[in-house]
């Protein structure tokens, strides 16, 4: 990519869209703003575990990390959520009240990978975390798996420093595959069988979670012959 159209991108996921009516209008500086801090922090984010999973796989010959997926949330999302705590559509509404408006979701092979990574993520000593939300231990009625954790990690700008607030999810890449399945479902309105889709899901995440504790299983049996 040009340096110009990786400015016209950056713009793009930062700025106020077109299509926001009166949301943000009177404030659009100082959203763009929020969102270059939010895109920041992701990035700060990204790199802590990047660097850990090179260490890793130095130390152990083996990635804990498939892959990393960083998102902003839309502005259009981040209105819809607002509404629905019933908080006003302001920036600072946004920055006191949402958590996940910069957004990364790890995802490794196996459970243990999970809490491994969580763990020395939280005990970097410059990372508060705010909430542990552990849907893995604790599944959503719906099967829902998924560790999630809210930090803050600082990020330097020109002339000071800001705590910038993320939400990590990590999941193993089934449940990640079933949450990608099960979010469309969610989103979508007017699903014909809703009630018996939902079941299903429900059964496949049950499936889910015990193929990946025995996965992970025969992983410790095939170290164990190494
Ligand atoms: P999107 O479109 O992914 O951004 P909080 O204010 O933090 O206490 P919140 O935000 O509801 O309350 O917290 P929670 O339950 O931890 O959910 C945060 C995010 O986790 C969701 O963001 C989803 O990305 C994901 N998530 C939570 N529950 C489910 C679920 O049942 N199914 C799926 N597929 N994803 C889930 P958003 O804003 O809902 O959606």
């Amino acid at each position: 990519m040009l340096d110009n159209d990786l400015h016209t991108s950056f713009l793009r996921q930062v700025s106020l869209p077109k299509d926001m009516g009166e949301y943000f209008r009177d404030e659009a500086a100082e959203f763009e703003t929020m969102m270059m801090i939010y895109n920041c922090g992701v990035k700060e984010v990204k790199t802590k575990l990047q660097v850990l999973n090179d260490e890793l796989s130095v130390m152990n010959k083996r990635n804990p990390i498939e892959f990393i997926k960083t998102r902003i949330k839309r502005p259009d999302s981040i209105v819809t959520k607002l509404k629905k705590k019933g908080l006003p559509v302001s920036v600072s509404a946004v920055r006191q009240n949402l958590n996940d408006v910069a957004g990364v979701r790890v995802i490794c092979s196996f459970i243990d990978d999970i809490y491994r990574v969580a763990d020395m993520l939280m005990a970097q000593d410059d990372i508060v975390v705010h909430k542990i939300k552990d849907y893995i231990k604790h599944p959503k009625s719906n099967g829902y798996r998924s560790l999630h954790l809210i930090v803050e990690v600082p990020v330097f700008f020109s002339d000071h420093k800001e705590m910038v607030r993320a939400e990590v999810q990590i999941r193993t890449i089934a449940m990640d595959f079933w949450a990608s399945l099960e979010h469309q479902v969610k989103y979508k309105k007017d699903v014909r069988d809703a009630e018996n889709i939902v079941y299903e899901l429900r059964a496949c995440a049950d499936v889910i979670n015990r193929t990946d504790y025995h996965m992970q299983s025969i992983r410790d049996k095939i170290v164990e012959i190494e």
